[in-house]
C-alpha cells in the first residue's frame, strides 16, 4: 500500500486534524495546494456526494491517492442548517467569524441548542476508482449563544460539549483529535487501510 496521500482540501483547520492523525501511522501528507488543484465545484446534495466529488477531482489533478473531507454543522432548531453549506452559511464570501455571528443570530430566542458536526471522509487509490472508501463520523453538541475559546477552526467556538464543559476551541488538537467527528471517521478509515495492508502482507508471505 502507497502511504503518499495528498489531502483533497484548501482548509487548513482541516489539513493540521488529518496530518495529525495521519502522519502517527508513516503516511506522507501532502496538501493539495502544492499540486495547483483548482476548488472543485461541490454541487452535491449530501456530504458524501461532495467528499467524493472533491476526492475525484483531486485525484484528477494529481495522480497519486486522495483523501478528501466534506463535513459541518448540523442545528435542530435550524431544520439541520447550515449542513452542507456550513462553509458558506454567511454567503459566498464568508469566513469563519461571519458564519459564526450568523449562527448566533439565527439561533437567538431558541431554547433548543442540540446540534451535531458531521465528517465523511472518502479515498480514492486513482480518478477512477470504483470503489472509494467512505467512513463518517458524528459528534453531539450545543450551540452557545457567545463564542468561547481560540483553537481549533469554524464554528468550534459555538461547539460546547457537556460531558467536558468547554467548546471545542478550548480542546487542543490532541484532544479534539481523540473525539471530534473527524477523528472518528479517520480512525474508521486508518483500521480500513490497516486491514488491507495485512492482506496485503500475508499475501506477500504466502
Ligand atoms: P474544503 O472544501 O476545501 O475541504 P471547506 O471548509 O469549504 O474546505 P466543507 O465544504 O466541508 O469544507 O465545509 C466544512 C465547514 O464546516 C467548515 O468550513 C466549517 O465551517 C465547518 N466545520 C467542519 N468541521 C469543523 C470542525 O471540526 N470544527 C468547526 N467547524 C467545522
Amino acid at each position: 500500500m502507497s502511504k503518499r496521500v495528498v489531502l483533497a482540501t484548501g482548509n487548513i483547520g482541516k489539513i493540521r486534524e488529518m496530518q495529525f492523525a495521519l502522519e502517527q501511522y508513516g503516511f506522507q501528507v501532502t496538501g493539495q495546494k502544492e499540486y495547483n488543484v483548482p476548488p472543485a465545484i461541490e454541487d452535491g446534495l449530501s456530504f458524501v456526494e461532495n467528499a467524493i466529488i472533491k476526492a475525484r477531482h483531486a485525484a484528477r489533478y494529481t495522480g497519486v491517492s486522495v483523501i478528501a473531507d466534506d463535513s459541518g454543522l448540523e442545528v435542530d432548531a435550524l431544520r439541520g442548517e447550515p449542513g452542507i453549506y456550513s462553509a458558506r452559511y454567511a454567503g459566498d464570501h464568508a469566513d469563519d467569524q461571519s458564519n459564526n455571528d450568523k449562527l448566533v443570530q439565527e439561533l437567538e430566542g431558541y431554547n433548543n441548542r442540540r446540534a451535531r458536526f458531521h465528517c465523511v471522509i472518502v479515498m480514492l487509490d486513482h480518478e477512477f476508482d470504483p470503489t472509494p472508501i467512505i467512513c463518517h463520523g458524528c459528534w453531539e453538541g450545543l450551540i452557545l449563544e457567545e463564542p468561547r475559546g481560540k483553537n481549533g477552526f469554524g464554528y468550534d467556538p459555538l461547539f460546547y460539549i457537556p460531558e467536558l464543559n468547554c467548546t471545542s476551541a478550548q480542546l487542543t488538537l490532541e484532544q479534539k483529535n481523540q473525539i471530534s467527528h473527524r477523528a472518528q471517521a479517520m480512525a474508521e478509515l486508518i483500521s480500513i487501510l490497516k486491514r488491507r495492508s495485512q492482506y496485503e502482507l500475508d499475501f506477500k508471505q504466502a
